[in-house]
């Protein structure tokens, strides 16, 4: 299997995020993924890309343009405005509040297209990030010339991103640019498999009222595990996409008996719907020694989990999404390819 590769992914390196105990430092690090592309050679899992530019086009098929502005200007917005350290929201658009009216102040933005305080915007935050699609599209471009399986191997993560907000570590959700990608290039059905511990609200909530993408979560219950406030059993679609969403929550605990059954339903909702090419959201942070995560799956799981996907047989598109054991998330994920090609 090709994975798709960019150094890019080094130039968002947060120093803090906003958790319950505070400003911590940030999980989502350059490390996991230097140590998954190690991983990657060590295997010999097949040639090493780099991904070619799409340009913002593509990006612009999921995202609003006041929201991919937004991303392109904020750092030179908040330097602009006199400060210095990376840039954090701290005030949300709750509720009664107006969610339509953008704000002008930079400090508002921030408040105005996030869910949390855990995607801090650095200098260089912005060609990380389009390069993390451009990651993402050129896999997508391969498998639409035939591949049969692809890794993109992306950095920063995306499935917490929706159209407009960014969040949980996550700014373009690459994994829904590139199901795009797949629908404007000749194909009428695409499913997603999202198997990081969290669930995928942005996906989610791009995709929710659409039939042309059938999208499966497994993941920790939102009533007791982030983003708390989607990813419920009950949210099934809307209008059109009724029927196209399916969670599966999991209580915190979770082994891999349990997780595996569940994949198994989900495995076979996949083949009723008959996707023309599959994407998965591929986050390992479902291991047992993970440390902001509480399932328990193991190394060894992981093959078992790349073998159920490659049974469905379909052209697949393997997307990077979370995994903060970083010394063990290179054989975590590098297991599920392997596993896929009966290595
Ligand atoms: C892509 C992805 O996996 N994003 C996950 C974002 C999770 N953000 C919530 C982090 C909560 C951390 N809790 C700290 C517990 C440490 N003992
Ligand atoms: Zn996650």
């Amino acid at each position: 299997m090709k994975t798709i590769y960019s150094e890019n992914h080094k130039l968002q390196h947060g120093d803090f995020e906003l958790v319950a105990d505070g400003l911590v430092p940030v999980f989502e690090m350059p490390r996991r993924a230097e140590i998954i592309h190690a991983r990657v050679k060590a295997v010999h899992l097949g040639e090493i890309l780099a991904p070619k530019d799409f340009g913002l086009e593509p990006i612009k098929r999921i995202h609003t343009a006041p929201y991919v502005q937004f991303l392109e200007n904020a750092w030179n917005e908040w330097t602009a405005a006199g400060h210095a350290k990376h840039a954090l929201p701290y005030t949300w658009a709750v509720r009664q509040m107006n969610q339509t009216r953008a704000p002008v102040a930079i400090e508002a933005k921030l408040g105005f297209y996030s869910l949390d305080a855990a995607a801090p915007i650095t200098p260089t935050t912005w060609q990380a990030i389009t390069g993390s699609v451009n990651v993402a599209l050129t896999g997508a471009e391969m498998v639409k010339n035939g591949s049969s399986g692809v890794f993109s191997l992306c950095r920063p993560p995306g499935h917490h991103a929706a159209a407009d907000y960014m969040g949980g570590y996550c700014f373009f959700n690459n994994v829904a640019v590139a199901a795009q990608y797949f629908l404007d290039n000749g194909a009428a059905r695409v499913a997603i498999l999202d198997i990081d511990y969290h669930h995928g609200n942005g996906t989610q909530a791009i995709f929710y009222d659409r039939a042309d993408v059938l999208l499966v979560n497994l993941h920790g219950d939102p009533s007791v595990e982030y983003p708390y406030f989607l990813g419920y059993g009950d949210e099934t679609g809307s209008g059109a996409g009724e029927g196209f969403n399916i969670n599966y929550p999991m209580p915190h605990g979770t082994s891999f008996e349990t997780w595996n059954a569940n994949l198994e339903l989900a495995c076979q909702n996949l083949e009723r719907y008959a996707p023309e090419v599959l994407l998965v959201s591929l986050g390992v942070d479902t291991f047992k020694h993970d440390p902001i995560s509480q399932f328990l799956l193991e190394t060894p799981d992981y093959l078992k989990i790349g073998a159920r996907i490659a049974k469905l047989g379909k052209p697949t598109l393997f997307v990077m999404e979370g995994g903060y054991a970083v010394e063990e998330i290179g054989v975590n994920a590098v297991n599920v390819l392997l596993g896929f090609e009966d290595r």
